[in-house]
C-alpha cells in the first residue's frame, strides 16, 4: 500500500476512532466527551498571556477554536499512525497509547471524570487500530487494481459509518445539554401552589396498598413521544383560535398571572386493564379551562376542542366538560411542583372524568374551538371512542393476586373511580357470594379515587375475591368483561388467593 493510502487511512481511522469515543459519550450520558475534556485541559494548560493574545484574536470562540484544535491535532497524529502503521507496527502502537494515555489523564482529571469516560478514550483507540488494520492489512490480491477497489470500497464504508456515530452521537449529547438546562429552569421556578398532602382521612395506609396521593415518580406515563418536548416555560405559548370570537395567544407569565387554581384530580388511561395501574392521583395547580374559554368567546355550533402539542399529538375533548363547572385546568404544578418535563412541562391540560387520550394533553400548545364533525385526533384516528368519559371502575390491591393466607380473618382493599361523578359505593364477593359493603375512605370531591376497604373471614381453600363500585349517580360498574378498545375495559376486579 502505497503512502498516501496510509496516510488516508490514518486520518480516517483516527476520524472514525473519534466518532466512536463521541458516540460512546452520548450513549452512556456523559457530561462530557473525551474530546472536549482533551479540549479543556488544553485550555487549561495554555499560558495565561498566550489564551488573552488567543482570546484578543478570535474573541468567545475560543472553546470552539479549543475543540477544533484538538480535532485536526488528532487528524494529523493519525495520519503518522497510519503512515507508520506497516513499517513500523510498534513505533505506531506506541504513539496512540501515548495519545490514548494523555486522553485519559484529562478524562479523569476532570470534575465529571468517570470510567465510562475512559471506557469511552479506550474505545476510540481500539476503533482507530482496527480501522487501521482493516484498511492496511496485506492483501492476498496480487493484482494491485483490485486492491485498490477493496481499500476504496472499505474506506468509504468506514467513512459512511464515522460521519453517521459522529452525527448521532452530536444530536445525542446536544439534547442531553438542552435537557439539563431545562430541567435548571425548571428547578429554579417557584411557583405558590399547595403541597401534596393527602387531606385527613383519604389514606387508609393499608400494607400492599398504593398511597391515595401518587408521587410523581411513580406517576404513570403514556405518551407517544420517543423523548419528552423540551420546552423553556419563557418560550411556551397557547394559541387559542377557531370558532371563537376573540383570537388569543396565552404566555406562562399570562397563566402565573391569573393566580392558580388547586385541585386533587385522578386522572387514567384508556388503556387500562381492569386491574391495572394506569392511573394516577394527585393535586394539580392550573388556570381553569372554562374562564379561558369565556374570555375568547363561543361560537354557536361549535362542540369540541381541538388541542395539539409541542411534538403534534392531538386530542379532541367534548367543550361540554370544559364548560360546565368541574375542575378543568390548564395546569403548571403536580403534587406543588412545577410539572415533571415527562407529565408535560411546563403546561398540559387536566380534565375530571375523561380517559387521558380525550383530555389531558401534555406540552399544549394550541386550541383550535371546533366540531367533532370536523376533526380526527392522534388516537380517535387510530380507532378509539370519540368522546371518552371514565368508566366506573375498582381495583383490588390487598390481597395481591396469587398469595397466600392464613385462613381466618383477612383484609381486602383496594380503590375505586368514576371521576367527576363520584363514588357511593364499594362491594365485596367471594367466590360468586353475596356481596358484602366495604368501607370507604375519604374522598375529598368526586373527581379522586377513593379508597376501601372490608374484613372478610376465608376458609382453607382456593378462593376468588371480586369487587365492584357504584358511582354516585347509583349505577353499579358492570360485569360485561370488554377489553381496553375503543373506550375502556369493563368487568369486575378479581384476585384469587390460595387460603391454607
Ligand atoms: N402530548 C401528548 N399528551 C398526551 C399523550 C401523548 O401521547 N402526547 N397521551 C395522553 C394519554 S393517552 C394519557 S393516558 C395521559 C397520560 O398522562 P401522564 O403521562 O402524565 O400520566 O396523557 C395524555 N396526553
Ligand atoms: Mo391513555
Amino acid at each position: 500500500m502505497g503512502t498516501r493510502a496510509s496516510i488516508a487511512a490514518g486520518v480516517l481511522a483516527s476520524a472514525a476512532g473519534l466518532a466512536a469515543s463521541e458516540g460512546l459519550a452520548a450513549v452512556l450520558d456523559l457530561r462530557e466527551s473525551p474530546a472536549v475534556s482533551v479540549a479543556q485541559s488544553v485550555i487549561g494548560l495554555t499560558p495565561g498571556p498566550i489564551a488573552e493574545a488567543i482570546i484578543g484574536v478570535v474573541g468567545t470562540r475560543d472553546k470552539p477554536l479549543a475543540i477544533a484544535s484538538v480535532v485536526v491535532a488528532i487528524l494529523l497524529l493519525g495520519s503518522l499512525v497510519g503512515r507508520w502503521w506497516t513499517p513500523r507496527r510498534l513505533a505506531a502502537g506506541a504513539l496512540v497509547a501515548g495519545l490514548a494515555g494523555l486522553a485519559i489523564a484529562s478524562v479523569l482529571t476532570r470534575p465529571y471524570a468517570s470510567p465510562q469516560g475512559v471506557f469511552a478514550t479506550l474505545a476510540g483507540a481500539v476503533v482507530l487500530m482496527g480501522v487501521l488494520q482493516l484498511l492496511l492489512r496485506e492483501n492476498e490480491h496480487a493484482v494491485p487494481d483490485a486492491s485498490r477497489r477493496i481499500f476504496l470500497r472499505t474506506a468509504a464504508v468506514i467513512a459512511v459509518a464515522t460521519v453517521v456515530v459522529g452525527g448521532a452521537g452530536q444530536v445525542l449529547a446536544s439534547r442531553h445539554r438542552r435537557r439539563e438546562a431545562i430541567e435548571r429552569v425548571r428547578a429554579a421556578l417557584t411557583i405558590a401552589s399547595r403541597r401534596g398532602t393527602a387531606p385527613a382521612g383519604t389514606d387508609l395506609a393499608i400494607d400492599g396498598q398504593d398511597p391515595w396521593v401518587t408521587p410523581n415518580r411513580d406517576f404513570y406515563r403514556i405518551d407517544t413521544a420517543l423523548q419528552p418536548p423540551l420546552i423553556d416555560p419563557a418560550d411556551w405559548t397557547l394559541r387559542i383560535h377557531g370558532m371563537v370570537d376573540r383570537e388569543l395567544t396565552l404566555t406562562y407569565q399570562d397563566l402565573l398571572d391569573r393566580g392558580l387554581t388547586d385541585a386533587w384530580i385522578t386522572i387514567c388511561c384508556v388503556s387500562n386493564e381492569v386491574g391495572g395501574d394506569l392511573i394516577g392521583n394527585t393535586v394539580w395547580g392550573g388556570v381553569p379551562i372554562q374562564g379561558i374559554l369565556a374570555e375568547v368567546g363561543l361560537r354557536a355550533g361549535a362542540d369540541a376542542l381541538l388541542s395539539t402539542s409541542e411534538d403534534g399529538w392531538t386530542c379532541g375533548t367534548p367543550l361540554d366538560a370544559l364548560t360546565d363547572g368541574r375542575a378543568a385546568l390548564l395546569a403548571l404544578t403536580m403534587n406543588g411542583e412545577p410539572l415533571p418535563v415527562a407529565h408535560g412541562f411546563p403546561v398540559r391540560q387536566v380534565v375530571p372524568g375523561l380517559y387521558g387520550y380525550v383530555s389531558a394533553t401534555k406540552w399544549v400548545t394550541e386550541w383550535e374551538v371546533t366540531r367533532f364533525d370536523d376533526i380526527s385526533a392522534y388516537w380517535t384516528d387510530r380507532g378509539w371512542g370519540e368522546r371518552g368519559p371514565v368508566k366506573t371502575q375498582s381495583r383490588i390491591d390487598v390481597p395481591a393476586a396469587g398469595s397466600s393466607i392464613e385462613a381466618g380473618s383477612t383484609v381486602v382493599a383496594g380503590v375505586a373511580w368514576a371521576q367527576h361523578r363520584g363514588v357511593e359505593a364499594v362491594e365485596v364477593r367471594v367466590d360468586g357470594g353475596r356481596w358484602q359493603p366495604a368501607t370507604l375512605a375519604v374522598a375529598p370531591n368526586p373527581d379522586t379515587w377513593v379508597q376501601w376497604s372490608l374484613d372478610v373471614t376465608l376458609d382453607a381453600g382456593d378462593h376468588t375475591i371480586e369487587a365492584r363500585a357504584t358511582d354516585a349517580t347509583g349505577e353499579p360498574q358492570t360485569d360485561a368483561i370488554i377489553g381496553v378498545l375503543p373506550d375502556g375495559a369493563t368487568g369486575y376486579p378479581a384476585v384469587d388467593v390460595r387460603v391454607g
